[in-house]
């Protein structure tokens, strides 16, 4: 197996010991890399993708729509708004030459997409300049043509060529070599709804009723000070940010560019909204001492005669100063990650979400029972190219799963 995969600078699958130096793999010289485009099946021609074109945004939205990520059953396929493809593909310092297309060179149309963006990526003591790939499609009707490892050589070259050589991505499928494995875990926000659409089984022995009793929420957050995030807070909550994404063993580094692009929502940016931000400011010394953030994904119901999308936000970074305090222990940040989270959930439902998702990473495990997430059958496989590294458990960050 892994024909492909075994050609490239990542770890065989199975090989354990621990890695006394972690680094990258090999070493590329910038003069060897190649200049030209990789030769492409014949009838088929490469393209950068503008993605401030409305246009061309909308035929990466159109494919992504018919053909991107399916649950194992075919009942849901993740449908990114154009709005939220904007927001993850342009962000500070982004590439118009990462946004590669493949078109038929007849009838033009776009067949397959890769994307990456710049990242400054710290795994434990090393900040490595990396690009996060992410968007891979390839049409359905071109399955199975080894298109993909053309793609991936043709990303990696356009990301070696501005002097990139270790990159983060994240799947659903087993490659050679994950760095951590997640797992998705999903609250009920509209029971009813989601049982409808197929996603919630009612549990043996129990009642529709007693399930949409059992995710009722209250209609008013409680966390004294919780209000929006607004331009005013960045600085505040780049600083908390950064020293609690340190605690963690893989994280990116945030410039202060980035903490504006990825978390402060700007009325009229978009046309949707797709972040929601919060920061808790102390009433008495007006600081701010918590921070999460939640995005909007929605999935297609594929075939469905009731509803035809689930709304579901997405647990995106958070931070408390709690972990900071003196003689604090885990039982306090457990509880208050556990009123914060609450008051996503409510946020959430006001918003008209139908489910909150949170993968087991940073601290969620100290919320997921008492909030009622249930896990689900998706996992979740992040890895590291051209970097060898130590396993990474339970603490790697939310970074890189857009
Ligand atoms: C996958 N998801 O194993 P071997 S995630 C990477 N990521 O290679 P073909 C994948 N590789 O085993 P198909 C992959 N899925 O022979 C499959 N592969 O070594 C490998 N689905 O190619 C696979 N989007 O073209 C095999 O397969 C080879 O026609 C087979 O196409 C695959 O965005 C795919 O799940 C996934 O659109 C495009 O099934 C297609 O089946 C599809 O014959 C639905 O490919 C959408 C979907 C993937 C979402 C994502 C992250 C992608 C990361 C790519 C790797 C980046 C490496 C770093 C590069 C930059 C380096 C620098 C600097
Ligand atoms: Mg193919």
């Amino acid at each position: 197996g892994y024909k492909f995969w075994q050609t490239q600078p990542v770890p065989k699958l199975g090989e354990k010991g621990k890695i006394e130096k972690e680094g990258p793999i090999r070493e590329t010289d910038l003069n060897l890399v190649r200049k030209e485009p990789y030769p492409m099946a014949e009838n088929f021609e490469w393209v950068t993708m503008d993605m401030l074109n409305d246009e061309e945004l909308k035929e990466v939205f159109d494919l992504l729509y018919g053909h991107y990520v399916e649950d194992d059953e075919a009942m849901f396929r993740f449908n990114y708004s154009k709005s939220f493809l904007k927001w993850a593909l342009l962000s500070p310092g982004w590439r118009k030459e990462w946004h590669v297309g493949l078109r038929a060179s007849v009838s033009r149309r776009l067949v397959a997409f890769i994307s990456a963006i710049p990242v400054q990526l710290r795994v434990r003591e090393n900040v490595l300049n990396a690009s996060e790939v992410n968007f891979l499609v390839v049409h359905k009707k071109l399955r199975a043509k080894r298109l993909t490892p053309t793609l991936i050589k043709e990303i990696t070259r356009r990301c070696n060529l501005e002097g990139v050589f270790q990159a983060i991505y994240t799947a659903g499928v087993v490659l050679p070599t994950p760095v951590s494995t997640c797992r998705y875990y999903h609250r009920s926000i509209d029971w009813q709804k989601l049982h409808d659409v197929g996603f919630s089984p009612l549990p043996k022995n129990s009642k529709p009723s007693y399930q949409i009793q059992k995710y009722k929420l209250p209609d008013h957050t409680s966390t004294k000070g919780l209000r929006p995030m607004e331009e005013k807070d960045i600085d505040a909550v780049l600083d908390l940010l950064t020293r609690y994404l340190a605690r963690f063993d893989m994280a990116p580094q945030f410039s202060r560019e980035e903490v504006i692009h990825w978390l402060v929502h700007k009325k009229g940016e978009y046309e949707e909204q797709v972040i929601w931000s919060y920061v808790v400011e102390d009433p008495s010394t007006k600081k701010i001492t918590d921070y999460f953030s939640f995005y909007c994904l929605e999935s297609s119901v594929i075939n469905n005669p009731r509803h035809s999308n689930v709304r579901a936000a997405y647990l995106f970074y958070y931070a408390t100063e709690t972990v900071f305090a003196p003689k604090s222990t885990k039982g306090d940040l457990k509880i208050r990650l556990n009123q914060l989270i609450n008051d996503a959930l409510i946020l959430a439902k006001k918003f008209k979400f139908d489910v909150f998702n949170a993968l087991t990473l940073q601290d969620n495990c100290l919320f997921l029972e008492e909030q009622k997430f249930g896990g689900g059958d998706g996992q979740l496989h992040f890895y590291l190219y051209n970097y060898n590294a130590n396993p990474i458990a339970g603490g790697v960050d939310q970074s890189n799963n857009i």
